[in-house]
């Protein structure tokens, strides 16, 4: 079944509303952005400019960086009075990335959500344990008012708490599960030394797996273990949350809800963009946002577009799943990790130095982070207490401002390895 009649436009349809949706886009944002006002005059365009779908190619990027410099509702097109919502990911002291939405917005985002879902088949008849993250981080949300758009019945079960989730799963007989593919295994090695049988003590069909980086082999464990289908969701709070693109049931690519984000390929350094297939950083300009619309916004992410037609009959262009990201951000256990602003986070506490090595490695099938702390010299490293004291002190600082859980190991000046000078901040042995 395919959702909304959208997905299913043939490409000269789809290209005539899509170049409707951007010149509104563009006058909207030009109208009531003051930054996008500022960046159109230096660029010496105006909104009449836009006159083809290629003409966006014209127009400035929008980065990461520029919604924490307007922190935080600068970038709003909107008075608060129409915003309904606003989520918000983690950011450093005071500045994390603000997104808002109005009432169309909400409804945009579950539309999308239910596209996602009908694309995995799910109906009024199935059962959702959402086990992704609730509150400021979208994908709770995100996956809960989608399922109540199809009618399924949803549990908001949240992360956490694995013993009670699998209880749930099982006394409830969930047919869906919706969560972050690194929780959905450790859900299944919890389960396994719990006594549970996964294939015959639960009712799962299929899993909606996304927020973080999967590799195929991955991807193919968790299909395996829980034995269901495996469908992968992309997407990312600057342009709606979870629900830009997702997998149908005849390919492991894609499809972006591309009358809604218009996507294109750009060389990372360059900014030129790139032609289908070729791999690039992801920019999508949002096209019927209303609170925060985005123009060409840099996701950091890398992949590839597919337009060749799929065969299940929807027009929308596909996308690789994500190879990697463009910058040094990192996403542990689903939560998006910038070395510079654990790097800011450390600059703010005494007696240790900014020599700093963060680790991030698998226990068991979550992602673990380890961050080495070189002390200051005047530190007495056989004084525990106040050793331990310190260690607390850094590991409370990490979780109020970025939301990270990590193990801090404090050790001795000069002891992590410089790399030709240069310090090696992020040593990643996942393995993906
Ligand atoms: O992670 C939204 C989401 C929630 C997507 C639940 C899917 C499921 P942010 O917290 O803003 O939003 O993080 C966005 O996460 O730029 C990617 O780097 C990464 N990401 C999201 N989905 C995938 C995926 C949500 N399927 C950032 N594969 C993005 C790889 C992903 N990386």
């Amino acid at each position: 079944m395919i959702y909304s009649t959208e997905e299913t436009f043939p490409k000269e349809k789809l290209e005539k509303l899509q170049i409707k949706r951007l010149k509104e886009t563009v006058s909207r944002v030009y109208n009531n952005v003051p930054f996008y006002q500022k960046k159109f005059k230096e660029l010496g365009i105006l909104p009449e400019d836009i006159k083809s779908i290629e003409d966006i190619s014209k127009l400035p990027f929008t980065k990461k960086q520029d919604l924490r410099d307007n922190y935080p509702f600068g970038l709003f097109a909107v008075s608060q009075d129409a915003v309904v919502r606003v989520h918000s990911s983690s950011g450093t002291t005071g500045k994390p990335t603000v997104v808002g939405y109005t009432k169309s917005d909400m409804d945009m985002w579950n539309e999308v959500m239910a596209r996602v879902y009908t694309m995995a088949g799910v109906t009024s008849e199935d059962l959702v344990h959402n086990a992704y993250g609730y509150g400021l981080f979208t994908g709770g949300l995100g996956f809960h008012y989608g399922a109540e758009k199809v009618g399924a019945t949803i549990v908001p079960s949240s992360g956490g708490f694995t013993s009670r989730q699998l209880l749930l799963m099982k006394d409830f007989k969930a047919t869906v599960l919706a969560a972050t593919p690194s929780f959905a295994l450790h859900m299944a090695e919890k389960a396994k030394s719990e006594g549970y049988d996964l294939k015959k003590d639960f009712k799962l069909k299929c899993g909606l797996f996304g927020a973080e980086p999967t590799s195929p082999g991955l991807k193919k464990e968790v299909s395996e273990v829980w034995g269901i289908d495996y469908f992968e969701i992309y997407g990312l709070s600057e342009i709606i949350g979870p629900g830009v693109s997702s997998s149908c049931t005849c390919s492991d690519e894609l499809h972006i809800f591309e009358d809604h984000f218009y996507p294109e390929i750009i060389d990372p350094k360059s900014g030129e963009v790139l032609p289908y297939g070729q791999k690039g950083e992801l920019v999508i300009t949002s096209l019927t946002k209303q609170a925060l619309p985005i123009i060409r916004y840099r996701t950091g992410d890398i992949t590839s577009l597919n337009p060749t037609p799929c065969r299940c009959g929807r027009t929308h262009i596909k996308m690789k799943s994500i190879m990697g990201r463009a910058d040094d951000m990192l996403i542990v256990n689903g939560v998006n990790v910038f070395p510079s602003q654990v790097e800011h986070v450390l600059s703010q506490v005494s007696g240790i130095t900014l020599n700093y090595q963060i680790i991030a490695d698998k226990k068991g099938y979550l992602d673990s982070l380890e961050i080495m702390v070189e002390v200051n010299e005047d530190m007495p490293l056989d004084n525990l207490g106040e050793l331990e004291k310190l260690q607390k002190n850094i590991q409370g600082e990490l979780l109020n401002n970025l939301y990270i859980n990590a193990k801090i190991k404090l050790v001795e000046p000069r002891t992590i390895e410089r790399s030709m000078g240069k310090a090696v901040r992020v040593v990643d042995k996942r393995n993906l």
